[in-house]
């Protein structure tokens, strides 16, 4: 992927990080990976390692544009980093970035209105000179829009208001334009719609509105693409969400067809939901469509995936590869899986690094349960032996494996240490200066 980009038309490139710079970085951690992978090969023998390899190599995981700058909270945002992407293109090029350092990021989710294509083609060229695709589309009509006759403030699929309701499905089938010029094939709606205080919603009819709204964008769909619901238990609204947790969303994908999918996004569930048994559900259901990664400790926290809870997402991955496997799904393509995180004290291209290692690292721990085992385990009401079973492949160190498929796919054995190494960041300040990227 990343020779093919050299050989490309430079894009008005600000930075780029060259194969030899990759190769001279390999080499000089070479030696020290070999020893731990072929530890790891004799370790797992009995597998078939090169396949599990392999599905980690084709495993690519979309970058929104809107987690390129830092983010903040209602309190405030400090941009400590400098040279934040201030266009579609440089958003594109940061991608482009992460992708040559970890050869897992090949695809870039677009948010509109925060980044309006103008001009589809151009566009559709640079990401291809990356290697990147463009993943599912996200409508906003949860922010009024500069100039747009009418305010989202009480919602806007839902809204008593028929003229309003319409503003947002229109907004949606824009949405799709967009993404049909640039050869995506899905589009994810998340809505804030809900309300604050009890009696200000009539919560059937809030579900009948929407639901109606729905089916309008579901008619502009081309044959080929998605749509995805996504759901989320709370914020803005702080009552009632009307699309609010998997079982409403289910409900919405059920109703709307067969183009229709859940998204399950990591941050939210109220707390201690069993995340796991949500998507072990959808998928026997043939209904989940899409992933949003990130990690929480208490609500929609945006954190790097698995900072907080690693087993969490394991045992998420877990339930994955065992219902893709089941239903024989390709899991690098049959499902959309997107970082959704946002990061107000780290330099957010490291932080995008540190989230894909630890999804790659949660997948690969996923592919080598011994799912035969486990399952002898589960029909002899095995307890003990089945908690065994998984904790032995979490508690097994993998990076070499991981670190494996990156090296193979043309990218970094270390990517965050290339990425110092090479002061990325401080280049691209450089040649940007003091900018900030729109967004949140
Ligand atoms: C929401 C949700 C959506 C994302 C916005 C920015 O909480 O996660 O997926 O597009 O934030
Ligand atoms: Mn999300
Ligand atoms: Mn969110």
């Amino acid at each position: 992927m990343y020779r093919q980009m050299i050989n490309l038309t430079k894009p008005s490139i600000l930075m780029n990080i060259e194969q030899n710079q990759i190769e001279k970085h390999n080499d000089s951690l070479l030696t020290s990976h070999q020893r731990k992978l072929a530890f790891l090969k004799e370790d797992w023998a009995h597998v078939d390692l090169e396949s599990v390899i392999q599905k980690l190599v084709d495993f690519q995981i979309a970058i929104p544009s809107w987690a390129l700058g830092t983010g903040g909270t209602r309190f405030g945002r400090f941009a400590i980093t400098g040279g934040e992407p201030r266009t579609i293109e440089e958003k594109i090029e940061d991608v482009g970035l992460l992708h040559a350092l970890n050869g897992a990021s090949g695809a870039i989710s677009l948010h509109i209105p925060w980044d309006i294509p103008q001009n589809a083609g151009e566009l559709k060229k640079l990401a291809a000179g990356y290697g990147l695709k463009f993943d599912a589309m996200n409508s906003n009509t949860f922010q009024d829009q500069a100039g747009s006759a009418h305010s989202y403030k009480f919602g806007s699929l839902q809204n008593v208001n028929k003229a309003i309701r319409k503003q947002a499905i229109e907004h949606n089938i824009e949405v799709i334009k967009h993404g049909i010029a640039l050869g995506s094939d899905a589009l994810t709606v998340w809505l804030a719609d809900g309300s604050c205080f009890p009696g200000q919603l009539n919560f059937r009819k809030a579900f009948e509105n929407t639901l109606e709204s729905l089916q309008e964008i579901y008619a502009a769909l081309p044959e080929d693409w998605k749509i995805f619901v996504e759901y989320k238990a709370f914020e803005p609204n702080f009552y009632s969400t009307t699309v609010g947790d998997w079982g409403q969303s289910l409900l919405y994908a059920s109703k709307l067809g067969k183009k229709a999918y859940t998204l399950v996004d990591l941050g939210h569930h109220l707390p201690n939901a069993n995340i796991e048994q949500i998507v072990a559900l959808l998928l026997m259901e043939g209904k989940l469509g899409g992933f949003h990664f990130n990690d929480s400790k208490y609500g929609d926290d945006d954190l790097t995936a698995g900072s907080i809870k690693p087993y969490q997402l394991f045992l998420i991955f877990n339930e994955l590869v065992e219902g893709m496997d089941a239903k024989g799904m390709n899991h690098a393509k049959d499902l959309g899986w997107m970082i959704d995180a946002s990061h107000n004290v780290k330099d957010p291209l490291e932080d995008l690094l540190q989230s894909v290692e630890a999804i790659m690292i949660a997948y690969a721990q996923a592919l080598l349960v011994d799912r035969k085992a486990l399952n002898e385990a589960q029909d002899n009401n095995d307890v003990a032996k089945a908690q065994e079973i998984l904790q032995n492949t979490f508690r097994s160190d993998l990076r070499a494996i991981v670190a494996e498929a990156r090296l193979r796919a043309g990218a970094a054995l270390s990517p965050i240490n290339l990425y110092r190494d090479l002061a990325v960041r401080s280049n691209l300040v450089n040649h940007r200066g003091n900018t900030v990227a729109t967004g949140l």
